[in-house]
C-alpha cells in the first residue's frame, strides 16, 4: 500500500533538529571574483571531493563540480547556478555557486529566492564591483544575511581599511572584519585572526597542504614578530587600533539582521583562509527561518510540507536526458512517493523520486527538510515560481521574468528538424530564453535573452543537447510588451512592430524601438502594454 500524506507528515519537534542543523547559502559576485574556485575549495575542505579541479584548464584536467556544463568549462566561466550539497560537523549545507555574468543575472536572481543567506566574493584588488551592488540590492531587499570573503590575496590587493570602507559606503551595509591580511601580493604572509588572537601563516609552496593556525598571547607578542616580522606586526597592531576605535565589532544580531557583513581575507585557489572561513559558516549563518506565503507566515517547523520551484534544467545528465524542476523546502518533511499538489494547477502529484544534487551528479532519497534544494524530473508540466504542497494549501509569491532586451530569429540550419519545436519549448522552460511565435510574416520563432552570451549559450545547447544546429539572426527590436486586449483590436503602426504569440498563446507585440512602442501606447489610449506576464 502506498503511503497518504499523513503518514509521512513529521511533527514540528522531530523537525526542529533537522532544521536547526541545516545552512542553505548562494555564493554570488562579479564575474570572476572566485565563486566557483571558493565553491570547489569549501567543498574540498568538507571533505565532499577529494581533488579540486580548476575552473580553467586543459580538456585532460579536473574541472570544478559546480561549472559541469560543457560551455563553462570551455570558457571558464559559470553560466547557470549549480547546486551541492554535503554534511559537515554535523551540518547539512546546501551551497549554491551562481552565475556572476549579468546576462545570466535571472538565473542567478531565482537562485537568491531559494536561499537563507550569502557569500558575497570580493577580488581584492578590484574591491565592490557593478555586479555584485545588483546582487547585493537583491540580498537587501530580501533582508538575508551576508558573509564576505575578500579573494585574491596572493595578489596585489587594495589597502583593507580602503575594501572596509567601499563596502560600507557603496553597499551601505557596516563592515566588521573577522581576521586581517598581513601583506599581500608578493608579500603576502597570512591572516591574523581577530577573534581567537591566532597567526594563519601562508606557504606559498604549500598548495592543497594545510597549515595550522598558531595560536598567540596577543598581538603584540614577541612570538608575532618572530613570525611575521617586526614592521608587519607594527602594521596589524595600528590596523586593530584603527577596527577598536572605529568601533566595528561584530554583532551577530546585526549580521542576521544583514545590517553588518562579517569580513574575511584569504585565497581560494590556494586554499587560504577557506577552513576557518567554512567553520564560520557553519556557526553563523542561519538555518531556515519562516517564509512570506500568500496567507501569511510559513514556519519551516510546520508539519505541512511545502516548496517552491525556482530552477528549471533539461539535460543535465546524458545519461537521462530529462527536465528537473529544483525544489526549495520550506516546511515540513518531503518523503519519496508523497502525493503534493502544484498548486498552481490544482492537480496531484506523486514524488517517485526525489533527488539530491552534487553539480551534475544526483543521487535519490529517501526525505528532505526545509532547507534542501532537491530535483524532481519535470514531465512538462511543473514552472519556475509553482508551489508543491501537502496538506493545507499554500502558495508562495510567483517569480517574475525579466523582460527580454535582446530579440533575434532563431532558424535551425537544416530543413525544420522535428525536435526543434521541442529544444525550444524545454530551453523556454528553464526560462534561459522567452519565446515569440510570430503571427504574420516571419515563420521562425523569435527568442528573446537579456544578453549576448545567452545567444551563445542557446545555439551551443541546441547543437550538443538536441542535435540541432541553427542560426540566431539578431534583430534590433528592444522590448517585448503584452496588451492587455487583443491585439486584433489595437491600432498598430505598419512597420517596427511584430505581432506574435508567447507560448501561453497570449497576444505580444515586439518593438523595433521605444519610439514605436510610445508612438502604439500613445495611439491606443486606455490600454496597458505590460512588461511582463
Ligand atoms: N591569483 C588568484 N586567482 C584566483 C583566486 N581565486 C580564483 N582565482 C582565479 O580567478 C579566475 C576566476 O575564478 P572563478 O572561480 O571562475 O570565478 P567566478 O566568480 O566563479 O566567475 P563566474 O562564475 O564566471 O562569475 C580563475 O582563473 C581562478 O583561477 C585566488 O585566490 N588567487
Ligand atoms: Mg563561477
Amino acid at each position: 500500500m502506498s503511503p497518504s500524506s499523513e503518514d509521512l507528515v513529521l511533527s514540528a519537534d522531530a523537525l526542529a533538529p533537522e532544521i536547526a542543523r541545516r545552512r542553505t547559502f548562494a555564493i554570488i559576485s562579479h564575474p570572476d571574483a572566485g565563486k566557483t574556485t571558493l565553491t570547489e575549495k569549501l567543498l574540498l575542505y568538507a571533505g565532499a571531493i577529494e581533488l579540486a579541479g580548476a575552473v580553467r584548464g586543459s580538456k585532460t584536467q579536473r574541472h570544478a563540480v559546480s561549472d559541469w556544463m560543457e560551455m563553462e568549462q570551455q570558457r571558464g566561466i559559470s553560466i547557470s547556478a549549480a547546486a551541492l550539497e554535503f554534511e559537515l560537523e554535523g551540518h547539512h549545507v546546501t551551497l549554491l555557486d551562481t552565475p556572476g555574468h549579468q546576462d545570466f543575472s535571472e538565473d542567478t536572481y531565482r537562485t537568491l529566492l531559494a536561499v537563507d543567506s550569502v557569500v558575497m566574493v570580493l577580488d581584492a584588488a578590484k574591491g565592490v564591483e557593478p555586479q555584485t551592488l545588483k546582487l547585493w540590492e537583491v540580498c537587501r531587499s530580501r533582508g538575508l544575511p551576508v558573509l564576505t570573503f575578500i579573494n585574491k590575496l596572493d595578489q596585489p590587493a587594495r589597502d583593507p581599511f580602503e575594501l572596509l570602507d567601499q563596502i560600507e559606503r557603496v553597499l551601505g551595509i557596516s563592515a566588521a572584519p573577522r581576521n586581517w591580511p598581513l601583506g599581500d601580493g608578493p608579500d603576502f604572509r597570512g591572516v591574523f585572526d581577530l577573534e581567537s588572537n591566532a597567526v594563519l601563516l601562508y606557504e606559498r609552496q604549500a598548495r592543497g597542504r594545510r597549515t595550522a593556525p598558531i595560536v598567540v598571547a596577543s598581538p603584540d607578542s614577541e612570538e608575532v614578530a618572530e613570525l611575521v616580522g617586526e614592521t608587519r606586526q607594527r602594521d596589524l597592531i595600528e590596523a586593530i587600533d584603527i577596527i577598536t576605535g572605529a568601533g566595528t565589532r561584530f554583532d551577530r544580531d546585526a549580521y542576521r539582521h544583514a545590517r553588518q557583513t562579517p569580513v574575511f581575507f584569504g585565497s581560494a585557489l590556494n586554499d587560504f583562509g577557506v577552513e576557518p572561513f567554512l567553520h564560520a559558516l557553519l556557526t553563523l549563518a542561519p538555518s531556515p527561518g519562516p517564509r512570506e506565503a500568500d496567507a501569511g507566515l510559513v514556519e519551516p517547523t510546520d508539519s505541512n510540507f511545502s516548496g517552491f520551484i525556482f530552477k528549471i534544467q533539461a539535460n543535465m545528465n546524458p545519461r537521462h536526458r530529462d527536465r528537473v524542476a529544483f525544489v526549495r523546502i520550506c516546511s515540513g518533511r518531503l518523503a519519496k512517493d508523497m502525493p503534493v499538489i502544484n498548486a498552481r494547477l490544482g492537480t496531484p502529484l506523486r514524488l517517485s523520486r526525489v533527488y539530491r544534487f552534487f553539480g551534475r551528479d544526483r543521487e535519490t532519497v529517501p526525505e528532505a527538510f526545509p532547507g534542501d534544494v532537491v530535483g524532481i524530473v519535470n514531465p512538462g508540466r511543473m514552472a519556475i515560481g509553482d508551489t508543491l504542497y501537502a496538506g493545507k494549501r499554500v502558495e508562495y509569491p510567483p517569480i517574475p521574468q525579466f523582460p527580454s532586451e535582446q530579440f533575434a530569429i532563431l532558424r535551425p540550419t537544416d530543413i525544420r528538424h522535428k525536435r526543434f519545436d521541442e529544444a525550444i519549448e524545454q530551453l523556454a522552460e528553464e526560462g534561459l530564453l522567452q519565446v515569440f511565435m510570430p503571427t504574420t510574416g516571419i515563420r521562425n520563432p523569435i527568442i528573446g535573452v537579456i544578453g549576448s552570451l545567452q545567444r551563445d549559450v542557446i545555439e551551443a545547447r541546441m547543437s550538443s543537447e538536441y542535435g540541432i544546429a541553427c542560426t540566431l539572426d539578431r534583430l534590433p527590436h528592444v522590448a517585448a510588451r503584452w496588451p492587455n486586449a487583443s491585439a486584433q483590436g489595437l491600432f498598430l503602426p505598419t512597420s517596427g512592430v511584430i505581432q506574435a504569440v508567447d507560448r501561453q498563446h497570449r497576444d505580444v507585440l515586439v518593438f523595433e524601438s521605444e519610439w514605436v512602442l510610445r508612438y502604439t501606447a500613445e495611439k491606443n489610449p486606455g490600454i496597458e502594454f505590460r512588461e511582463t506576464m
